[in-house]
């Protein structure tokens, strides 16, 4: 502890603020998952990990920084991890969930934005945390018009580089987008000083798939009806995926898999034979947001499954691995990228044939449409996903939400009442 005060004053952090959130953290992380029975062994790693969250990864970014390497932050799951660690630089999430950080995002943007990017713009500006203080550079992408306007206050502070993600997703699209991802390669070698070469790249390809892999056999065991892993913690590992050292972040879900596997073998699930099956589709939850997962798996239903970009989104398709080129590796980078369907995208039928797969992968009985308040977007494009999972006879509730706990007792009883119905 002292030494994490000593590395945060060093980083130029506002430690008096800092102390405020360092005190609510561990009481909500414990209310939320050390309250919860029958956690799977392995689980320990990744509570040692939150338990320290401004503490271990922080101090290992910063070893890697004093070897002369850099990190770079990033707030999207378009922005391609392998390019920047094929440059021996370090990718980080840096994407806010905590209401702590909001205030300080509206001393500079609009009220009606929504809470991801105000806490991401808090976070920085009121330099509450080790993450945001330690990347050298930030990617932002043109996804929803307010990040775009963000990366604008946020580039006084910090350098930050945007690249321009397509909206549509036609031939010339993904074009356009493995240039993108070419122009990031031009950016990150420069700036780091290291070539990528086809042999890093390669090599990256595979350290960020094995991360993928992992996180699919988490979710595959999700699938399962005896259910040896609560939503609530696969939720948290999803998050810590976004940050972790991604080969280590790799064994450990594994090994988690192996206990996993084991449980589902010998029966041991942590819900009651028929608990219902939520699958939660929308907008990111970003670390520590474990509101909707605390309210659904308190209120006698199980979440199995997240369409989210903490979620399905962020490891679904793998990059082909047997490209011997960087211009065809980039291909292959961009072709797997454009696969992501996000509601920025025009139109997104992809995402509802997503829903409709994953719903019935996963044994569904109902579906949560979460949308993060003044998110335009998810909201519209909500219009469709609800009106075609009625249309299947899929039960589905749409709510909007913040990161304030202002609406928890209400949004617990529809939740209550929507589960009461299926
Ligand atoms: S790929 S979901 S991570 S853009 S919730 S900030 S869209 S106003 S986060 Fe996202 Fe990439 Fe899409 Fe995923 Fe804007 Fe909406 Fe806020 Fe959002």
């Amino acid at each position: 502890m002292a030494d994490n005060r000593k590395m945060w004053s060093d980083l130029g952090m506002n430690l008096e603020l800092h102390d405020q959130l360092c005190e609510v953290l561990p009481q909500a992380f414990g209310d939320v998952f050390l309250s919860q029975e029958n956690r799977p062994e392995a689980m320990d790693y990744y509570n040692m990990v939150v338990a320290d969250i401004h503490g271990i990864r922080p101090a290992e970014l910063i070893e890697h920084q004093k070897k002369g390497g850099k990190v770079f932050g990033t707030f999207c799951v378009y922005v391609p991890d392998e390019v920047i660690f094929a440059a021996d630089a370090i990718a980080t999430g840096l994407c806010g969930g905590s209401q702590f950080w909001v205030p300080g995002g509206e001393k500079v943007l609009p009220v009606n934005t929504c809470p991801l990017i105000k806490a991401s713009v808090g976070a920085r500006l009121d330099r509450t945390c080790p993450f945001f203080r330690i990347a050298d550079m930030y990617i932002g992408e043109t996804t929803c018009d307010g990040k775009k306007k963000a990366w604008e206050i946020l580039s006084e502070d910090v350098p930050v580089y945007v690249m321009d993600l397509p909206q549509m997703k036609r031939a010339k699209d993904v074009q356009a987008w493995a240039e993108e991802i070419t122009a990031l390669k031009d950016q990150v070698e420069e700036f780091t000083g290291n070539k990528v070469t086809a042999e890093k790249l390669a090599a990256a390809i595979k350290l960020i798939n094995d991360k993928r892999r992992a996180l699919d056999r988490l979710y595959n065991c999700r699938k399962s009806e005896v259910l040896p892993i609560s939503g609530t913690d696969a939720l948290v590992i999803s998050q810590i995926a976004f940050y972790d050292d991604p080969a280590r972040f790799a064994q450990m879900t594994n090994k988690l898999c192996d206990e996993l596997e084991q449980r589902i073998r010998d029966g041991v699930s942590v819900v009651p034979a028929g608990t219902k099956r939520i699958m939660l589709t929308g907008t990111p939850l970003a670390i520590p947001n474990w509101k909707l997962h605390n309210i659904v798996e308190t209120s006698g239903a199980v979440v199995v499954c997240e369409e989210m970009c903490t979620g399905t989104r962020y490891f679904e398709n793998l990059v082909d691995e047997t490209k011997e080129t960087v211009e065809d590796q980039i291909q292959a980078i961009a072709e797997r990228y454009m696969k992501i369907n996000c509601a920025c995208f025009t139109p997104n039928h992809g995402r509802i044939d997503d829903i409709f797969r994953l719903a019935k992968e996963y044994k569904v009985d109902g579906i949560i449409d979460v949308n993060l308040k003044f998110c335009n977007l998810y909201d519209t494009e909500g219009y469709f996903v609800e009106r075609a999972m009625k249309e299947a006879g899929i039960p589905v509730l749409g709510i909007e939400t913040d990161y304030t706990d202002s609406d928890a007792q209400q949004l617990r009883t529809r939740i209550s009442a929507f589960v009461e119905m299926l």
